[in-house]
């Protein structure tokens, strides 16, 4: 007798029947399955000509991946200054999104959905990538970081707090960038509103000590983001919008008192609001999990839309978290860098390619687009 039992079903022979494998909507999004590809920096768009993504390289990069079922972009700085890194990607211009257009082209036409991560970086930045300026954040408090930039390893200089007035300017650029992401024909966008950068930045009392409406109080800490969020889901609608969160990683130098209570009454925000995902990176950022200060299952319940889970899951971990219901969908990072057919490799149980760590940000197609499918 051929019974269906959830054990049987996660034997090798039925991979379609695991829940990890099987189709999903994302708000307005539907996804062929429930892995996603994380926002990965890969540092290779076109500097000189104005951080313009769209090369041979950076399209057949995304097409490689395209099984997954969603795939969220490397981040794409909103505005000049909002930029961190050499070679990061914009989407403020109009020569960015027609190099956008080429890349969510490909993406379609494989079979998967694509977001764009906006994002910007405040204070995790240097003049020499900024054109000379002086980064903003919402306290002048200088992270204990140094910058990568053409002139060498450099420390991170103490960031100039941005008045109210220019905090509104940051708002519209968001929006901006999210109706630049549907213009250029991305199926949505991921507000980045973790890992130390903007947003967090306004969120956690480590960096924000303001005494305005934006400081203080769990309320006001999270009005930046909000903002953001009401804006990017004005211009595009609920449905496409999602939001990645950290609430206790300690990258890019940011703390805070109380991640429960903050990211708790964000979570509640956020819902009133319908977004159609939160991305958790649960743990430290490409470190351990088990970091203590957030109940991210409570959030998982709390929250009415998609939760995203990202941070260390290998093949048995997301099986078993969706399976389940402790996510909705599964997020991998360097498995995706090093395995362009993730998806299929992990319904076959094959091997996985190791990432170069050496390559993650070098340019050209070394450690991009020649790792092996099988
Ligand atoms: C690694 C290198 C550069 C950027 C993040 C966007 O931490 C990043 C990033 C990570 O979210």
């Amino acid at each position: 007798m051929h019974t269906r039992s959830p054990i049987a079903a996660t034997s090798d022979s039925d991979m379609d029947a695991v829940a990890l494998f099987q189709p999903a909507r994302i708000g307005d999004i539907r996804i062929a399955n429930r892995i996603v590809m994380a926002p990965l920096t890969r540092s290779r768009a076109d500097e000189p000509m104005g951080d313009i993504p769209g090369s041979a390289m950076n399209i057949a990069y995304y097409r490689q991946r395209s099984t997954a079922g969603l795939i969220i972009s490397e981040g794409t700085q909103v505005s000049p200054t909002g930029k961190g890194y050499m070679a990061t990607p914009g989407i403020y211009s109009d020569e960015q999104v027609e190099g956008w257009k080429k890349i969510t082209h490909a993406v379609h036409e494989a079979g998967s959905k694509i977001v764009a991560q906006i994002w910007h970086v405040g204070r995790v930045t240097h003049p020499d990538l900024i054109g000379g300026a002086q980064p903003v954040a919402p306290s002048a408090v200088q992270p204990k970081l140094v910058a990568y930039t053409r002139n060498g390893k450099a420390e991170i200089p103490v960031p100039r707090a941005l008045s109210i007035a220019e905090i509104a300017v940051i708002v519209e650029e968001f929006r901006r960038g999210a109706a630049n992401a549907m213009r250029a024909g991305f199926d949505g966008v991921e507000i980045h509103g973790a890992n130390g950068y903007l947003v967090d930045q306004f969120l956690r009392d480590g960096a924000n000590q303001r005494t305005d409406m934006y400081g203080g109080s769990i309320e006001n800490r999270c009005r930046f983001a909000l903002e953001v969020v009401d804006a990017v889901v004005a211009e595009i609608g609920a449905g496409r919008v999602g939001i990645r969160l950290s609430p206790v990683t300690p990258a890019n130098d940011l703390q805070d008192s109380d991640p429960q209570a903050l990211f708790g009454y964000l979570v509640d925000a956020l819902n009133q609001r319908g977004i159609a995902f939160i991305h958790f990176i649960e743990g430290a950022t490409g470190g351990p999990r088990d970091v203590p200060g957030f109940d991210f299952s409570a959030a998982r319940q709390a929250f009415k839309g998609t939760y995203i889970a990202n941070n260390g899951y290998d093949r048995e971990m997301a099986i078993d978290a969706v399976k389940a219901g402790r996510a909705d969908a599964v997020a991998f990072g360097r498995l995706f860098i090093a395995n362009p057919d993730l998806v299929e490799r992990l319904k076959s149980k094959a091997a996985l390619n190791q990432a170069n760590p050496r390559t993650f940000y070098s340019p050209g197609p070394v450690g991009y687009i020649d790792y092996p499918a099988l």
